[in-house]
């Protein structure tokens, strides 16, 4: 069996855990086979979300934010089966000394899979609890050997209007970038996620391979990474050029900081009926506030 059920959620509190036992069979018998033989899983790394239900499988993958497929919730799980993710690669480049571009068989081979339960607070103001599959960013980042010069990560989505058909559309600038600090890259919680709910990554939550980064907006966690490149300089983002007033580079969901069009005090999980109070790094303050300690958040917001 790829994945042991976590031992710290309880079965009574996974909301719809007879699908995700489910899809877990379903890793064992087609498509699934191929990619869950390459994925070495390491059981048990599930963290202190256990008290919350998990959002169900069906609305993490049919209410999502992926412009290159469509700007509405349900267009990306319409329309993304355009996307081919086989073969592909991710280069990963810039201020490292062994640069190297990976093939996703290798990445899935090299990199044991552990499953993590994180919480994601889109800027919007809803949020989910996705069990992802995947690995720490660091361990690709470490395995290249980065510079003394490195002190950012720029991450790169596919841009390739043939597949991904809003990118004939000037809705964002082409392809979709994102960044990181260096330290914040190379951060136990950020992780490089390959599969949800013990399957592999559907297309619409960015297959291959996307970064999922807990405590921040969910627009940081870029998906269907095709380049990863350690730079000198803070990356110029998608959102932050598109809309610089409204989208910082930082990004850490903080309900003291608003947007300028809306509140960020409270959230709506998807499948709950009532707002809840949003928190600080979104939930995950004890984990990463050091990291900012001394910075003004109301100016690197
Ligand atoms: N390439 C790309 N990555 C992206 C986006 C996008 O439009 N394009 N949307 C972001 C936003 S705004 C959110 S909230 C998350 C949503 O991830 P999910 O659909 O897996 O929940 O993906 C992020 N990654
Ligand atoms: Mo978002």
């Amino acid at each position: 069996m790829l994945i042991k059920r976590p031992n710290d959620i309880r079965a009574s509190e996974i909301t719809d855990e007879s699908v995700y036992w489910n899809r877990r069979d379903f890793i064992g018998t087609t498509a699934g086979a191929a990619v869950a033989a390459a994925m070495p899983f390491v059981p048990g790394f599930v963290r202190a979300e256990q008290d919350e239900k998990l959002t169900p499988y069906d609305a993490v993958t049919s209410y999502n934010n992926f412009y290159e497929f469509g700007t509405g919730k349900a267009d990306p799980s319409r329309n993304a089966h355009t996307l081919r993710v086989r073969p592909w690669t991710v280069a990963v480049e810039g201020e490292v000394h062994k640069p190297k571009v990976f093939d996703i068989e290798e990445i899935l081979k090299s990199f044991p899979t552990e499953e993590r339960v994180y919480r994601l607070r889109c800027v919007e103001a809803w949020s989910m609890v996705i069990p992802w599959m995947g690995f720490p960013l660091g361990s690709l980042l470490r395995a290249v050997e980065p510079t003394s010069r490195a002190r950012f990560v720029e991450f790169v989505t596919l841009h390739d209007p043939e597949q991904m058909p809003g990118q004939r559309r000037n809705v964002l600038p082409w392809p979709y970038i994102e960044g990181l600090r260096l330290d914040e890259a190379m951060h136990p919680l950020t992780l490089l996620a390959t599969g949800l709910y013990g399957e592999i990554l559907p297309n619409q939550n960015g297959a291959p391979i996307r970064l999922v980064v807990p405590w921040k907006y969910g627009f940081k966690s870029i998906k269907s990474i095709v380049r990863i490149r350690l730079v000198s300089e803070q990356p110029h983002t998608t959102w932050n050029v598109a809309l610089p007033h409204e989208y910082g580079f930082y990004a850490n969901v903080n309900p003291d900081v608003d947007h300028p069009r809306w509140s960020q005090k409270k959230e709506r999980r998807i499948g709950k009926l009532f707002k809840q109070d949003t928190l600080l790094f979104n939930g995950y303050a004890a984990e990463v506030a050091d990291l900012y300690a001394g910075m003004d958040l109301t100016r690197y917001f």
